[in-house]
């Protein structure tokens, strides 16, 4: 008789346990997993651009504030610009160098070379390097002469926001300038235009039929990664 209630208990508490088990394996399964989830947030990389203004006495005196964040394959773009002494569309991009592996600077007083008391796109060059992402409507598809730059209000300011994939951005930087990935920690992000009248020197270089007052630039910033 014991043994037989022996043998009927056995059962019944081999029975229970399976049912736990697997519980206790999810439970653990969660906890473990929980850190796996919050990855993407934690490990996200933040860089942060202050614009500082340049060409002040046409451009008005711009600043701004960009943030750019890198998600897995994801590259978030946010830009607040104010100050700017011309309502309308803005062209706004990041510049850099497509070769030497060289990081890129905000252009200064010193590079006004030909003493026209602005300094121009070309100007720019030697230090920034060349225009490479444009803050339009597709970053990713490179295009800089474009209508779909950020507009600015009344008061001179504008709000961007713009979601890329990074492998459609790097597969276009490669595929059009040769550059190996975008390497933000060596770009600088540049703002440009300034109203058409007073006109500005005739000296004042472009871009191949656009008119200076669009391309110069009127705040720059340095790209940095945030702590
Ligand atoms: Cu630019």
């Amino acid at each position: 008789m014991t043994i037989n209630l022996h043998a009927l208990s056995q059962p019944k508490r081999f029975t229970r346990d399976p049912a736990k088990t697997p519980w206790r394996a999810v439970t653990a399964a969660a906890v473990l997993s929980l850190p796996l989830v919050a990855l993407p947030a934690a490990g996200a990389t933040v860089f942060h651009a202050d614009l500082m203004p340049l060409n002040a006495s046409v451009g008005g005196g711009a600043t701004g504030t960009v943030t750019l964040t890198v998600n897995d394959d994801k590259l978030a773009i946010d830009a607040n610009v104010k100050g700017l002494r011309s309502a309308g569309m803005h062209m706004i991009h990041i510049h850099g160098f497509t070769t030497g592996n060289k990081a890129a600077t905000c252009a200064g007083p010193a590079q006004d070379k030909n003493g026209d008391g602005v300094i121009d796109l070309s100007e720019t060059e030697p230090v920034s390097g060349k225009t490479l992402i444009p803050f339009t409507d597709d970053p990713a598809g490179l295009k800089v002469p474009s209508d779909k730059y950020p507009v600015a209000d009344a008061q001179g300011g504008f709000t961007y926001k713009e979601t890329v994939s990074l492998k459609q951005l790097n597969a276009a930087l490669k595929h059009n300038l040769s550059i190996d990935g975008v390497q933000l920690d060596k770009r600088v992000i540049y703002v440009h235009g300034v109203p058409d009248t007073p006109p500005l020197p005739a000296t004042a270089a472009s871009l191949p039929g656009v008119p200076a007052a669009m391309t110069l630039p009127v705040a720059c910033g340095v790209i940095r990664v945030s702590k």
